[in-house]
Parts: structure tokens; sequence; C-alpha cells
């Protein structure tokens, strides 16, 4: 099949989950097209079967807004047209789910666009009423429809009283990156114990993410066994996780290592990962987690619950409860046999149920199934 993708080329979990699609699909013959404002994150080098076509969007003093779902609008019709592309798959409906219906009109082609949800649009998005009709008309326009876990599915129904089918395809990860790997300096670089025990978070530092909660929980471990915590990321929460640090007198226990590209290498040294998130559609980081043997606490909150399956592969706990959560960490950290249990189901999950090729697998039936319902 001829596939264009398009994403946010630098977003967290979603550009990641569609560059690799669009990797996986291009390794199994199928030609793929990118239609991004920018290179993908780790498309930098050259793939058989990829392309790539630049959305530039011209500044004119007229233009109060450079008009970026105009022009990514005209690309891919440029794209469609020129290139004859079967599928348009698009991540985010707005504005790319908008802008593949205004290009499919344009060209008044056959292209069929698969449209996928990975949370914000609707969790955020869908509450904004100058936005929601927009959304809605963009899911309904849409030929297949995605969405990353069940709960932004029945999130989608509950906000914008959407009528279509949607699918459930879960996120996926690269397991030639996330394995447990061995790691000899790690600890040492990071003037970490061999004996101290390793707790990790890792996020974009937003106000959903609770870091807050996470500093808390850990303040709480640390009283009970010697643990050091790895903060990882960078966002608009950090300056006030910082000065959280400090005033719980922890400073000398927590490493703030901001934006990192290292991440399955500092999962490989972590002995549990924390997402004590208020709003998770489906927690990529987790799956990485997990995929690296590392075992999960995790809130439970939209997608998580999906991931993790509590007292397994980890454990799921109520937003907010600090002190369960801390207990239950401490309960893991202890139990060696349960840790060690815990991450051999945790890395089984991972690489099992949400396998590269299974998901991706997915995505091929829909295509398959979108053109032939044409
Ligand atoms: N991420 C990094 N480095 C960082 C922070 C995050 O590579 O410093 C990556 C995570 O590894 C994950 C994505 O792949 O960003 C965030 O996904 P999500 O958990 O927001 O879906």
């Amino acid at each position: 099949m001829k596939i264009g993708i398009t994403c946010y080329p630098t977003v967290g979990g979603s550009g990641i989950v569609a560059t690799e699609l669009g990797l996986a699909l291009a390794e199994k013959g199928h030609e793929v097209h990118f239609i991004t404002s920018s290179l993908p994150f780790r498309l930098d080098d050259s793939h058989t079967n990829i392309y790539y076509h630049e959305v530039s969007v011209s500044s004119y003093a007229v233009f109060q807004y450079p008009p970026y779902d105009l022009a990514l609008a005209s690309k891919m019709a440029d794209v469609i047209k020129e290139e004859k592309l079967d599928i348009l798959h698009v991540h985010y409906a707005i504005p790319h789910a908008v802008s593949a219906f205004l290009a499919k009109e344009m060209v008044d082609g056959n292209v069929r666009i698969v449209t996928t949800l990975h949370g914000t649009d609707i969790t955020v998005l869908g509450d904004d009423p100058t936005l929601s009709n927009m959304i809605r008309f963009s899911i309904e326009k849409s030929d297949i429809v995605t969405a990353v876990s069940d709960d932004l599915i029945r999130q989608t129904r509950e906000l914008l009283h959407v009528k279509k089918d949607i699918h459930t395809v879960y996120n996926f990860i690269d397991e030639r990156i996330y394995h447990p790997r061995a790691t000899v300096n790690t600890k040492k670089e990071l003037q970490i114990k061999d004996e101290q025990k390793v707790l990790i978070h890792i996020s974009n530092f937003r106000k959903v993410k609770r870091v807050d909660d996470v500093v808390r929980v850990f303040h709480l471990v640390q009283k009970e066994i010697d643990s050091v915590l790895l903060l990882v990321g960078d966002g608009p929460e950090l300056p006030i996780i910082r000065q959280l640090v400090k005033d719980l007198g922890i400073s000398d226990r927590v490493r703030i290592l901001g934006s990192q590209k290292r991440v399955a290498e500092l999962l490989s040294i972590s002995d549990v990962k924390l997402l004590l998130s208020s709003k998770e559609s489906f927690g990529l980081v987790l799956l990485e987690a997990m995929a690296c043997g590392v075992p999960v606490v995790g809130t439970d909150i939209g997608g998580i619950p999906e991931v993790i399956e509590d007292n397994v592969s980890g454990f799921i706990c109520k937003l907010g409860d600090i002190e369960d959560i801390a207990q239950k960490t401490v309960e893991l950290l202890e139990d060696e046999r349960l840790h060690e249990n815990m991450a051999i189901a945790a890395r089984k999950r991972a690489t099992v149920d949400f396998h590269k090729q299974k998901i991706v697998h997915q995505y091929e039936v829909l295509y398959e199934r979108a053109l032939h319902d044409k």
C-alpha cells in the first residue's frame, strides 16, 4: 500500500508511535510518505520505502496567524495526487484529520482517511466548546478511527457524543531499543551506590503528570529504604518540583536529569517506575519500562489500568493516595521474590501483548478494511 502519515513530529508518545509505525510499515514493504512540519525524531537516517514531505508555512503580513492547517491540507492534496496514496493516516484529530478531509475534497480522490486519537485531542480539546464540534466532525468524516485505549473511546463518546465506530489499537515500542541493558557505569556516573534502589519517573512535567505526588511518595519510601529517585524529562512544572525536593530535604537523593535520550539505559538501572498522572490515555513510558523489565506503579486513571495488570506486572493505586502508593512501592522493593515475578510479568506483557508486529498488523487490517469499504 501507499500510506501517508501525518503526526506532530516532536510531541511525546504520539509522534514516536506514528514514526515507529511508519518505519515498521516500510520494513514490511509498504511505501510510506511522512507529511509533517519537520523531520520526525528517529527518522534522521535514510530508510528504504520512506519519503518525507515537509510542510512549510508562509508568513505573509496579511496573516495574523500562520495558516499551518491550510498549508498541511495543501501539501497533503499534492502528495495524495502525485504519489497516488491509498491511505492517509493522521495522528490527532485536530488539526490533522480536518486538514486530511479538506485535502481529500480538494483532489476528489479515493484516498481513505484513518485517524488515530491519542488523548489530548479529546481529553483537553474535547472540552473546549470552540473546538468540540470540529473534532466531532473530523472523526465522523474519517473512514476509520482508532484510539490508543478503550478508556479514550469511552471519553470520546462521553464528551463528544460521537456515534462512529472507534477501534482500540494500543501503542507499541521498538524492542530493539527497549530491553534490559547491561549497564556497567550508569549507577556510578549518577553517584548511586550499588546497593541503593532506584525509582524513576519520566514525563513532560505537566500538571496532569502529578510529579509532586511522585516526589511525595519518594519522600516516604526513602525513609524506609535506601533509595534514589531519577526524574527524567522537562516541562512547566520542573521549577516547582525542584523547590519541593529542596523543601522536603531530599536533594541528595533526587537526580533531576532533564530531557534524556538514553531512556532505555536509565530504565535498565531502575527498580520501579512511577506514573501517577490524573490524565493519561495510554502512557507509552509504562510500556517502555515494562519492556526493560521494570515493574510499574500507576494510578487508576485513563488507559493506565489497560497497560498494567494490577498485582501482576505492577500496582494500580488510587489517584493521590500517597501513603498507599508509598506502601506498595516499599513492598515491591523489599520483597525480592515479588519484584522478580513482577519484572518478568512486566517484560512478558510488554513484549507479547503489545508486540510491535501484532499492533502493526492491526493497523494493516484496518487499512485493508478502509480500502475494501470504498
Ligand atoms: N521521553 C524521552 N526523554 C525524556 C522524556 C520523555 O525520550 O526526557 C519520551 C519517553 O521515553 C516516551 C515519550 O517515549 O517521550 C513520552 O510518551 P508519553 O508517556 O507522554 O506517551
